[in-house]
């Protein structure tokens, strides 16, 4: 039998601020049909702003995976794909918007946009462990592929015109991938240090925290 991981005994110590997360009543709301769809295209904007300084972000954790240099494991193609990933989503966020009549360009950051981002800036920095961003970064992409997968389950009522957003992130390979990075993350947290350990775990709950601030500015209209 496989023994608990870390990042098991934190999903369970944290159960309810995961949960806030990843069932955040924005999601609900498009789950069940109701979304509104100013709070949609809110969520848009500030997602697209989010995911552009998500990369620099993604990018710096790429480079500490390289210079941890012990990768027999393949982090650096896992982190590599994941950057890959993002010019994709960045181009998608472009046409997505188009058909939506959202113009980004003249998108300005919202409070808790702006402090995610600046959260993300500081995870940038070479004194952050790699243990430590990549527990970010596990939870960040993790966030997203629960709330959009419980978008998709069948006794759901998502609008056909939002599904599209929902299998961005809902779909079964993003969801290997977030397997690939949780298992970094625990092949990483094994070997660290308690103290690494407790700043990894406290990095997580400002994580969840972030991302339900995130969905309370979408959710409230603006
Ligand atoms: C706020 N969290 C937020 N935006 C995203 N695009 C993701 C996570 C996943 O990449």
């Amino acid at each position: 039998q496989a023994k608990i991981t870390v990042t098991e005994t934190w999903l369970r110590k944290h159960r309810h601020l995961y949960d806030g997360a990843t069932r955040h009543p924005f999601i609900g709301s498009i789950r069940d049909g109701n979304i509104d769809i100013s709070a949609f295209k809110t969520w848009l904007g500030q997602d697209y702003i989010f995911v552009r300084a998500f990369v620099p972000f993604v990018a710096s954790v790429l480079t500490k995976a390289y210079k941890g240099s012990d990768d027999g494991n393949g982090d650096v193609e896992v982190i590599l794909g994941g950057v890959a990933a993002l010019h994709d989503e960045i181009s998608w966020f472009k046409k997505e918007a188009f058909k939506w009549g959202v113009q980004l360009s003249s998108i300005a950051p919202q409070k808790a946009n702006q402090e995610y981002c600046r959260f993300l800036e500081s995870l940038i920095s070479p004194e952050v462990e790699y243990t430590v961003a990549a527990v970010a970064f596990w939870a960040i992409e993790t966030i997203y592929q629960e709330s959009f997968a419980h978008c998709l389950e069948d006794d759901s009522k998502t609008p056909p015109e939002l599904k599209e957003t929902c299998q961005r992130w809902g779909n079964e390979s993003f969801g290997e991938y977030c397997n690939s990075l949780r298992n970094i993350v625990d092949r990483q947290l094994e070997k660290a240090s308690d103290d690494v350990i407790t700043k990894a775990e406290a990095t997580l709950l400002r994580v969840l925290e972030h991302e339900v601030d995130f969905w309370n500015m979408s959710h409230r209209r603006t």
